[in-house]
């Protein structure tokens, strides 16, 4: 734990990548040059499930810049991309690179055309003749399930005064990262250089390796500048796999960079969870046990961390709620859809919408305030740590304190009498007024990270990371905490982080774990160093260290949001946001800022507008950013952002994750804010996202039920 008074950790240099970004200098994928590339392009499958008989492609090798064509026999012996077992599968995944007499989702990759040129690949493409004979899907049965059960539930349901109940059907999102997949291999008999615009380079080598059957050696693999994942860049692809296949095979540097509607067919998606809950409840309002549901879709193939999200929507139930009594069980089904992964919150916006509604439900029939019924049921300023009922410790923090003070920030009486005056006028406006309360849970990364850092002869410092970065200014905040501890100026230190060859081995970005675990790594690395230098060891010397912290950091928080709705329009204006978060120790407020604030835009498009939508034949509608609604800038309210810092005492700088606290506490208050405003015409129950039509016809049914 950091105990000295620190002079920047703590502070807010600008991000070091934020200037060459800005200037066009940075380096993406697409800007690599590669010495003689072959281009790639892919055939997708136009339905969602079918019989490939045959895919003729001489039309397209006699184009002028067609070098090959593939189809899935030319790399069926390939192996498996491996999955995060955190839920046990009942049956082994099929991870297959080019489709091989089965077509198993709309979009996957059926041939792939190699080509001198792009264009020249594209026409090759169009001139492949498949052979698809259309066979509907097979019904689907679960892959993975886990169940989570103690106390006795039935006998809880049947002492409980209120049981409430909830069901939440999740959109499925696609998480539109600005840039969207691209690789890059650049080829020589020595080995393979690869650029990907990944969050896990090191995962991409060691996968690659195990695929492709060759020697890990062979690859260097680097994520250069990466323009946003979201995690969905945390996995390998089927393309890119075959990209560094043909570049092998070929004998010839291999360059792929997706569309936007290719990402928008065959990139993983997020959410898409459907989830059923059950509250007990006594009658002051404590709550006596939860039963929940949840069923999480995959698609036909599963990227590393598919069960994550289907994981966290059941285990982080019942959120900072200190009940002992549930029967929780999530399910894994496939369909034939995109594949899903997971997607900024991964499950966790999932369970916070959940028990949130849930909640809201229990203070409407207990006739209890929400943050009166919320303080009365987390758990209590000094029970932390404390192991919840499926087995998370949570490790610190005051929830009532956060509730007390988000509520204190927002001014939440002045609101209530304000909504609840406007109600008594009858809304002669048209203009229905609610306010919602959310409070959330965001387990932040665990495992391992490493760090090498090197303090050179003339003073400086040299960071290199086994994390990685995709803008969020991991460069700056290693540098402030290395300078920090070895009190040197942040110029003095240089920061490297996602090549193979000049970092050693980690995980990388995902999961909120880039400061917790990686940022430790390079904490412990550095307070070694000072202290052998404090023994009066000579410069330069060098710690490498692989830390491993001692479990998740959970950070919280309370959100509150009020709402207008027009009556006329179903048009939502979000008035007012108070966030307050708990991130632990912060080492640069500026940064944990943006991610509040970036994350509560992706979860605002959630909440209000986002949706991936399939027709009845398993078409995709929203195939475009002119059919998939993303927030804009002027979507986005303002937003007061508050912070309490409770440290971690499970890693080394106490810091909790925040990379998704926005999307996690964003859209559970805006529901129960909408859902507050059209209360008193009787509407209960509306899934996300909140558009217009879908306010304005369930307003009309309300209406309609009372004449
Ligand atoms: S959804 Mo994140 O990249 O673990």
């Amino acid at each position: 734990m950091l105990d000295r008074t620190s002079h920047l950790i703590g502070a807010s240099p600008g991000d070091r990548r934020a200037a060459p970004r800005l200037r066009g200098e940075a380096t993406f994928v697409g800007d690599v040059a590669l010495n003689n590339p072959l281009h790639l392009a892919f055939l997708r499958s136009p339905v969602p499930t079918g019989r490939l008989s045959e895919i003729r492609g001489e039309d397209a090798l006699a184009l002028p810049g067609v070098v090959a064509v593939h189809v899935g026999g030319d790399v069926a012996q390939l192996g498996q991309l491996s999955v995060n077992p955190v839920l046990p599968l009942l049956q082994p995944p099929d991870f297959p690179v080019l489709a091989n007499e089965t077509v198993a989702c709309l979009g996957q990759p059926v041939a792939a055309v190699l080509a001198d040129d792009g264009f020249a690949a594209q026409d090759g493409v169009e001139a492949l003749w498949p052979e698809i004979e259309e066979v509907l899907p097979a019904p689907s049965l679960p892959i993975a399930a886990k169940r989570w059960r103690t106390g006795d539930p039935l006998l809880a349901f049947a002492a409980a005064t209120h049981v409430v109940e909830v069901s939440v059907q999740h959109a499925r999102l696609a998480p539109c990262p600005m840039e969207p997949r691209a690789i890059a291999v650049d080829w020589a008999e020595e080995g393979l250089t690869i650029w990907h615009s990944t969050q896990t380079p090191h995962r991409t080598r060691t996968e690659l390796a195990d695929i492709l059957g060759i020697d890990a050696s062979l690859l260097r693999v680097i994520a250069p500048d990466v323009g946003g994942a979201f995690g969905m860049k945390a996995s390998l692809y089927p393309e890119e796999v075959f990209a560094v296949w043909a570049a092998l095979h070929h004998r010839r540097s291999v360059r792929w960079c997706a569309t936007r509607g290719e990402d928008f067919l065959s990139a993983t998606q997020g959410r898409g969870i459907a989830s059923h809950g059950r509250l007990a409840v006594d009658r002051d309002g404590n709550f006596l046990a939860l039963e929940a549901c949840v069923q999480a879709p995959v698609g036909p193939w599963l990227p590393s961390s598919a069960l994550i999200p289907a994981w966290n929507a059941a285990r982080i139930l019942p959120g900072g709620y200190d009940i002992r009594t549930v029967d929780l069980e999530t399910l894994v089904v496939p369909d034939a859809r995109a594949p899903v992964g997971i997607y900024r919150g991964a499950g966790r916006p999932e369970a916070t919408c959940l028990m949130e509604r849930l909640v809201d439900k229990a203070a409407q029939v207990t006739g209890l305030d929400p943050i009166t019924i919320r303080a009365r049921n987390v758990h209590g300023s000094a029970a932390l740590p404390t192991r919840t009922a499926t087995g998370n410790l949570l490790d610190s923090g005051n929830y009532p304190a956060a509730l007390r003070d988000a509520s204190a920030a927002a001014d939440y009486p002045r609101l209530c009498a304000i909504r609840d005056k406007a109600r008594a006028d009858g809304q002669a406006d048209g203009r229905l007024s609610g306010i919602g309360v959310a409070f959330y849970l965001e387990p932040s990364g665990e495992g391992f990270e490493t760090a090498r850092v090197i303090w050179n002869a003339d003073g400086s410092v040299a960071v290199a990371s086994g994390s990685s970065s995709q803008g969020h200014g991991r460069e700056t905040s290693y540098a402030q905490i290395a300078a920090d501890v070895l009190e040197v100026a942040a110029d003095q230190v240089d920061v490297v982080q996602g090549d193979t060859q000049s970092c050693p081995a980690g995980i990388g970005a995902v999961a909120s774990r880039g400061t917790s675990v990686g940022g430790s790594a390079v904490f412990v690395a550095c307070e070694r160093l000072r202290a052998r230098r404090m023994r009066g060891e000579a410069l330069p010397i060098i710690e490498d260290v692989r830390y491993e912290n001692e479990g998740q950091a959970w950070g919280y928080g309370v959100y509150i949001v009020t709402v207008e709705v027009d009556r006329d329009t179903g048009v939502v204006s979000i008035h007012g946001v108070t966030c307050l978060d708990d991130a632990g120790r912060v080492v640069n407020p500026a940064f944990v800022e943006g991610q509040i604030r970036g994350g509560f835009a992706q979860g605002l498009g959630e909440a209000m507008m986002e949706a991936v939508v399939y027709d009845d034949d398993g078409q995709l509608l929203t195939g475009s950013l002119m059919d998939y609604a993303l927030p804009r800038a002027a979507d986005m309210p303002s937003v007061d952002i508050h912070a309490t810092q409770h440290p971690s005492p499970l890693n080394a700088l106490g810091v909790k994750g925040v990379g998704e606290a926005g999307t996690i506490g964003a859209p559970a208050a805006i529901l129960n804010a909408v859902l507050d405003a059209l209360s008193p015409l009787g509407v209960r129950d509306l899934d996300m996202p909140l558009t217009p039509c879908k306010i304005w016809s369930a307003i009309r049914a309300a209406e309609e039920e009372k004449l």
